[in-house]
């Protein structure tokens, strides 16, 4: 059993508020697609004294004195992420997926270069250019779509967008896509106007880490992802890349540094200072459990439970953007069941389902209230569900989605998802009272 006692004692109002949390993430069906649970020696890791170090720097090149033991946990989580994902070079310092995608950006763009990536609004994220982030402001974004019949990559349209617009960087990867993802495709895309093409795999991060998506390397120049979706590790990012910059001639003739260290001196001291020391060891752990063959077959189950609910879901009549999935998340077009995005995630989570609202390709609507709920499996999986729970999981929607603003219908969904949740007990060692 995990003790909180001193916490609790020490400054109960911050105790208060994480035992809520912990009973409402052991009482709730978790279908937010890019949310996770981490194991327990993920968790202990992160709350060691590791996080009074600094060191700014990188292994062995330290601004600080006394990171001999540092060093052994960040040479770790460099070592096990690039065995994870075929890379030449792994940057594990960047706090968060939005920050290594600025620090690529800053790393082999000048302000105002010209992005091609994915609409917002057809799946891409904030940091693919939306005029609200930091991305849409210093760069110069454009953008390609899904297929308005099919919600499907059109490659032929990627390309004549990029050949039209000349980009110097090409984005693939995205936050609500169900489908695979062909790097190579890109590549070849890339290489005809010359851009650097860069992977934002976040979200699919496990499935390329279980060998269950095409590999990004040798395809991708650079590869960022964060580490705490399907990877299944603490909250941070990680820099993937190779070590030739092939298009140093080009871009970068005057440059001194090649594209490894480009990426590592856009990190530190270019974007961020001293690294979190707790979180990059527990991104060695968590690297380290994803080697392991127990990986895949959480991985594979994930997939297979992903597959189980869109099926079930589209059996009651929800439409699926491109009718199913191929990876750990589904995106629902709920405008045939008369029900915004906002409504059913209001009700979903008052009977203890929870998921996101989200925007689907050609939303006539607001982000705020749009058509659509975003859903994934990699969260259940990790609690031991597997495809008959993700059946009935699909019919207690489908009874609140057809009864919106039904309180007894809510009751009665709550009830069962309390047992569902009992019978898949999530982290038993921690009782918070
Ligand atoms: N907020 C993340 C997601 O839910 O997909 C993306 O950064």
């Amino acid at each position: 059993m995990i003790d909180f006692e001193e916490l609790k004692n020490s400054d109960s109002a911050v105790y208060e508020s994480i035992k809520k949390e912990i009973n409402r993430q052991k009482q709730t069906i978790e279908l937010i697609a890019s949310e996770n649970f981490v194991s327990i020696p993920v968790l202990q890791t992160m709350g060691t004294w590791l996080t009074n170090k600094y060191s700014e720097g990188y292994p062995h090149r330290r601004y600080y004195g006394g990171n001999d033991f540092i060093d052994i946990s960040e040479d770790l989580a460099i070592e096990r992420a690039k065995k994870l994902f075929d890379a030449e070079h792994a940057n594990v310092q960047p706090h968060a997926g939005s920050q290594a995608n600025m620090e690529v950006y800053f790393a082999l763009l000048n302000l105002k270069d010209k992005i091609l990536g994915m609409d917002l609004a057809h799946g891409g994220h904030l940091t693919h250019g939306s005029p609200v982030s930091f991305s849409g402001k210093f760069y110069n974004f454009t953008h390609y779509g899904l297929e308005k019949e099919t919600g499907i990559l059109n490659m032929d349209e990627v390309r004549k967008i990029a050949l039209k617009e000349k980009p110097k960087l090409i984005l693939a990867g995205y936050s609500a896509y169900p489908r695979n993802i062909d790097f190579k495709e890109f590549r070849e895309i890339a290489d005809e106007v010359d851009a650097y093409l860069l992977a934002d795999v976040a979200h699919f991060a496990g499935m390329i880490a279980a060998r269950k998506h095409q590999m990004p390397f040798p395809h991708c120049d650079v590869v960022t992802t964060t580490t705490h979706k399907t990877l299944r590790g603490p909250r941070g990012a990680l820099i993937l890349s190779m070590e030739e910059d092939r298009l140093k001639e080009k871009y970068h003739p005057d440059e001194k540094r090649n594209l490894v260290r480009m990426i590592d001196f856009a990190v530190f001291p270019g974007m961020q200072g001293g690294p979190m020391d707790h979180i990059i060891a527990a991104k060695a752990v968590a690297f380290g459990e994803a080697l392991k063959p127990e990986f895949k077959k959480y991985i594979e189950q994930v997939l297979k439970n992903a597959k189980a609910l869109a099926e079930r879901l589209m059996d009651h009549g929800f439409k699926l953007i491109s009718d199913g999935t191929d990876n750990h998340l589904l995106l629902v077009d709920l405008t045939n069941k008369k029900v915004t995005g906002k409504e059913a995630e209001t009700d979903l989570d008052k009977a203890g389902i929870t998921c996101n609202k989200n925007m689907i390709p050609f939303d006539p609507r607001k982000p705020w209230d749009p058509s659509g709920i975003r859903l994934g499996t990699p969260a259940l999986t990790t609690r031991g569900f597997k495809e008959s729970d993700m059946k009935e999981i699909a019919d207690l929607m489908n009874k609140i989605v057809s009864n919106i603003n039904n309180e007894k219908i809510i009751k009665e969904v709550r009830k069962k998802v309390k047992e569902m949740c009992d019978q898949h007990p999530l982290y038993p060692e921690i009782e918070l009272k």
